[in-house]
């Protein structure tokens, strides 16, 4: 064996020459791996007694991919494509020996060896879209020369991997080994004693490619691709490719690949991608300390929150007691829970036995004492403080010795409903969003007595039931609610005062998100939270109600809704915040796009400062990982904390002031200071 360097080493098996790169966690491509593949090739190439070469990699997985955390900074190392060349144009057999998941430029470096092959649960994939990029190691180039120009096209501009079966089915690798070391190095003597060809990929022709599919393929992912840059450049990449010899199809990619890389999209969806795994750490506590067990879990209440959250521990194989008040609602309950499922099931995304492999681990019951052997035990019932403290209470007395116990409340105090169990170390808040079994998003509410352990045994959970989990202190709307309010006050007070709700929507709509404050006031219905009774018609909402509009679920609200949900500005909500406008003796004026943009995210941007001086987050990017993945804020802006650094704090400041906000110290202070919330811009 010689070691080539710290992440690389040679050894000979016979007349086979074995690379094997072993940089964790994920063999991302560094500048010491490139240095190390280029001197291990060399190695190879010159050592008479090697005859082919196999390219391994230790640990976890292949090569995932360029290293991220290197974008940006002075290049160092060999360049990636003359490591590539040096694979490519080797005289001697190059063998891809692939698991894990060959990402990005590990799936660039197995497209230049000649041969490739791979265990079953590998992975093949170029995600670097979702970070704004294009693969710019000739994947542009060489994958649809091996798997077609339309299959290209879709995982290009989609980033998601297939798996190994996929794979071969493409001819993107020529054969799947049990073990890996043992079959790539047979599959490399074959092909030396059958005297295999040395495939060079790029000297394939791009088979597949059909008159008008790369418009046909814009038009029909128009909507999915709306504000985004990186879909567009990587379709044009794979044009090339169907229209271009090699050579001129590599300049076009590397044309739109540096302009992508120096934009701020890109910088954007880095700077997230490292934000969300961070989000993960939780400060002050050992990662490796021991967690509590999550093998059983209890949920109180089956309504809008409590089935979807049932459905992200079935869907991890935990069994889950779910409990109602009265038969109706569990059978209603339960009966959303199968219907989600068959539903899925009928779009071929899950079979009719993994429908009946997770109802079978669902147990309802009317009796909250079946919560007793729960570790875990999520109340999801109406957002009222007593209500929610009685439950406690009862539960404290049924839960074993140990059991978390969770609120899923949107606002409520979290230690309030804690002091109400003699176990307030024990207790925490998880704020699951709606659909809950849908989206990503899970603000864990550390309560001022959460132990250590219960927090990060919630922060592991949540990775386990495919959640991005935020830790959030306790106060009122926690991160993402107390941010919206703010918004939504201002998007309120710009409806009064000269702009309509479309306006305002358009304006938020066009920003990013995918949809204005109105319609998803429509959306969620006018009505949470207010009663007739109560109703003293002091707001608008208060107006709307009365006037019988509840938005999406009776077809009117801010908008009109036909059967098919298509929207029309509404002239019974207009004229009332017209007659509301003039009751309060406002002059409606012209209200700029620029105005309302700024006047709907400045004042949520400077809450975020106030979060973080009040150490409700533990850092602004986990501020910016709660609106990505729970409030539909474009991932392509990097969050309101990064988007509000790429716009400059001291012009977010002074905008504040000059709309009456005053601006938190921390904002004050940064922009002062010339400095940024993220220090990622
Ligand atoms: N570069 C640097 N660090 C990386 C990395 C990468 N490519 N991938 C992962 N890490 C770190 C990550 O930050 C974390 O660190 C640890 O590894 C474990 O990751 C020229 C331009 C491989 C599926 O986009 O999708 O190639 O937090 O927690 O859930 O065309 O990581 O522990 O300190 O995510 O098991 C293209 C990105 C790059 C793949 C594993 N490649 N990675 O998931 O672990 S661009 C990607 C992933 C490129 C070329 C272009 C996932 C994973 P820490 P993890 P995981
Ligand atoms: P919901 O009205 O749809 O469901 C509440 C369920 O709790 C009902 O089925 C009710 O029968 C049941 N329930 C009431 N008292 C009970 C008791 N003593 N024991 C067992 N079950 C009982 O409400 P929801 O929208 O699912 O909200 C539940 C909680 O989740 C609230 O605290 C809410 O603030 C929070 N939340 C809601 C959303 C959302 O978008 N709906 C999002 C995040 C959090």
């Amino acid at each position: 064996m010689t070691a080539i360097n710290a992440v690389t080493d040679l050894t000979t098996d016979g007349e086979l020459g074995v690379i094997t790169i072993d940089s964790p966690p994920v063999n991302a491509l560094s500048a010491d791996v490139r240095d190390g593949l280029a001197g291990a090739m060399a190695a190879a190439v010159a050592d008479d007694a090697v005859k082919a070469i196999v390219l391994i990699c230790a640990g976890r997985t292949f090569i995932a991919g360029a290293d991220i955390s290197e974008f940006g900074k002075p290049p160092r190392g060999a360049a990636l494509h003359d490591v590539q060349a040096r694979i490519e144009n080797s005289p001697k057999p190059v063998v891809a020996a692939i698991h894990g998941t060959a990402l990005g430029g590990g799936l660039e470096v197995a497209l230049v060896a000649h041969y490739r092959v791979a265990v079953l649960s590998a992975k093949f994939g170029l995600p670097e879209v979702k970070l704004g990029l294009l693969p710019g190691a000739g994947g542009t180039q060489r994958l649809p020369r091996v798997v077609g120009a339309r299959k290209a096209l879709e995982m290009v501009t989609t980033g998601t991997p297939i798996g190994a079966k996929a794979a071969a089915e493409f001819g993107l690798i020529d054969a799947i080994v049990d073990d890996l070391r043992a079959g790539a190095i047979h599959f490399a003597r074959r092909v030396l004693a059958e005297n295999l060809p040395l495939h060079r990929v790029r000297d394939k022709p791009v088979l597949g490619v059909e008159e008008g599919m790369f418009d046909a393929y814009r038009r029909a992912q128009a909507k999915t691709f709306r504000g985004f840059e990186a879909p567009e450049a990587n379709i044009q990449c794979i044009e090339a490719a169907a229209t271009l010899p090699f050579d001129e199809g590599m300049a076009v990619e590397r044309r739109l690949f540096m302009g992508l890389m120096t934009g701020l999209q890109s910088k954007a969806q880095r700077y997230v991608f490292f934000a969300e795994r961070q989000a993960n750490k939780v400060d002050g506590l050992d990662p490796d300390a021991p967690l509590l067990p999550v093998k059983s879990v209890g949920v109180i209440g089956a309504g809008t929150m409590g089935g979807g959250i049932a459905m992200n521990f079935l869907n991890a194989g935990v069994p889950v007691t779910i409990v109602e008040t009265r038969q109706e609602a569990l059978d209603r309950g339960v009966a959303t829970i199968r219907r989600n499922y068959d539903n899925t099931a009928a779009k071929g995304r899950m079979t009719a036995a993994d429908v009946d492999t997770r109802m079978g681990l669902l147990t309802p019951t009317l009796d909250m004492g079946a919560l007793k052997d729960a570790d875990l035990v999520i109340e999801a019932v109406f957002e009222n403080m007593d209500l929610k403290k009685d439950i406690f209470g009862r539960l404290d007395g049924i839960a074993k010795p140990g059991a978390i116990l969770a609120s899923n409340t949107s606002y409520l105090n979290v230690d309030e409903i804690a002091a109400a169990t003699s176990r307030p170390d024990h207790v925490l808040g998880l704020h699951f969003f709606s659909p809950a079994n849908v989206m990503r998003l899970l603000e864990v509410v550390r309560g001022a007595k959460t132990d250590g352990q219960v927090l990060a045994t919630a922060m592991a959970t949540a990775k386990t039931i495919g959640k991005v989990a935020v830790v959030s202190g306790v106060c009122h709307g926690f991160i993402g609610n107390r941010m919206l309010e703010q918004r939504q006050r201002q998007a309120m007070a710009l409806i009064v005062e000269g702009a309509l709700p479309e306006q305002v929507d358009r304006v938020l709509f066009d920003f990013g998100f995918p949809m204005g404050p109105f319609q998803m006031s429509d959306l969620a219905g006018l009505d949470i939270g207010w009663s007739a009774e109560t109703s003293k018609g002091e707001t608008i909402r208060d107006r709307l109600c009365e006037a019988g509009l509840r938005g999406q679920k009776n077809g009117r609200g801010f908008y009109d809704y036909d059967a098919q949900r298509n929207r029309t500005p509404s002239p019974v909500a207009e004229k009332i915040i017209l007659d509301y406008a003039a009751e309060k003796g406002v002059n409606r004026r012209e209200v700029s796009d620029a105005e309302i943009l700024e006047r709907c995210l400045y004042p949520m941007v400077n809450e975020g400062a106030k979060i973080l001086e009040e150490k409700m987050a533990q850092r602004a990017s986990d501020i910016d990982i709660v609106w990505i993945n729970g409030y539909g804020w474009p991932v392509y802006r990097g969050g309101p904390m990064f988007w509000a650094d790429s716009v400059g704090l001291a012009k977010v400041a002074e905008a504040l002031g000059r709309y009456g906000i005053a601006p938190a110290a921390l904002l004050a202070r940064l922009a002062a200071e010339g400095k940024s919330f993220t220090g990622a811009v």
